[in-house]
């Protein structure tokens, strides 16, 4: 298989989804049909989900932060690595996954649009996010110590972008500054997603406005594979090195 052409030039947007991580054994979202436990995702990783069910949505996080145990980032994501460190400011990552395996790869030119598992924060002070790993036993309910202190009971919340939230705007106007500023010279490649989560499934129709080539990398064929100048179906894991010319 032929590398994909990088020229001098060339700015590369990479968007990331659950099929880059399916390799190091994380489960994607849609390969069970879009239902954990007999709830649809959007149920259990949504606001009204987490009001209706905290606790259930607790078990939903502490059950995938539980099951990261042992899990390492495989030939995609160090491809990536490889590539990032070949064009520096000429590349940025874009993921939908929550895993951390990118930055555990060595990635850094890169955004976490959709939150990070092993994060939490407070549902009620402004204390900013923090690193919290711990996967809490069935039914316990987190709650903010800071606030205990003051006497007032405030649940923590995973520190992810549910279904009906909004995305961090400046995660947004960075994607939109690099497409902005790619032009004819951007390369934009999908690797291992759906595409039919919103607004990161809308990327692809930026790119292609502002003239720039657009390539997925995905297991089967996605519902807006038409939008995407070549498409390359295969486990990213074995596709991306050879497409990205870095064999790992
Ligand atoms: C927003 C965190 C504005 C959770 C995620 C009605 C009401 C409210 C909103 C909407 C609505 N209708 C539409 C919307 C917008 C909504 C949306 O797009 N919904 C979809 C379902 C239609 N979007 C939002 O709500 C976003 N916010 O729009 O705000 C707003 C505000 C208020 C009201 C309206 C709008 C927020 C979206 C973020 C949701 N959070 N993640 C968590 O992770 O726990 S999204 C979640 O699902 C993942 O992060 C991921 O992004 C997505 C799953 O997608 P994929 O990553 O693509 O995974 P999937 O399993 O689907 O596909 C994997 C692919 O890999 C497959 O194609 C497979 O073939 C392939 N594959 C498998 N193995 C491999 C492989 N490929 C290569 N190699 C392999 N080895």
């Amino acid at each position: 298989m032929d590398a994909l052409a990088i020229g001098p030039a060339t700015r590369v947007l990479v968007l990331t989804g659950a099929g880059v991580s399916a390799e190091s054994g994380v489960p994607t979202f849609r390969g069970a049909g879009g239902l954990w436990e007999g709830h649809p995702i959007e149920q259990v990783a949504s606001p009204q989900g987490f009001q209706r069910d905290p606790t259930l949505v607790w078990r939903f996080y502490s059950l995938r932060r539980a099951a990261m145990a042992g899990i390492v980032p495989n030939p995609a994501h160090r491809a990536l690595v490889a590539l990032e460190q070949r064009l520096g400011d000429r590349f940025l990552l874009v993921t939908q996954n929550v895993d951390g395996l990118h930055r555990d790869a060595g990635s850094e030119r890169m955004i976490e649009i959709h939150g990070n598992l092993m994060t939490s924060r407070c549902t009620t002070c402004d204390r900013p996010p923090f690193r919290d790993t711990t996967a809490y036993a069935d039914g316990t309910l987190p709650l903010c110590v800071l606030c205990s202190e003051r006497g007032v009971t405030a649940l923590l919340r995973p520190h992810i972008v549910w279904f009906g939230e909004w995305l961090d705007p400046d995660h947004l106007a960075r994607v939109e500054a690099f497409i902005g500023a790619g032009g004819h010279d951007l390369l934009f490649i999908a690797i291992g997603t759906s595409g039919l989560v919103y607004p990161a499934a809308g990327f692809v129709e930026d790119v292609r406005y502002r003239g720039g080539r657009t390539v997925l990398v995905n297991a089967e064929r996605p519902e807006n594979a038409r939008a995407f100048d070549a498409v390359h179906l295969g486990p990213a894991g074995e596709l991306l090195p050879a497409l990205l010319g870095c064999g790992q």
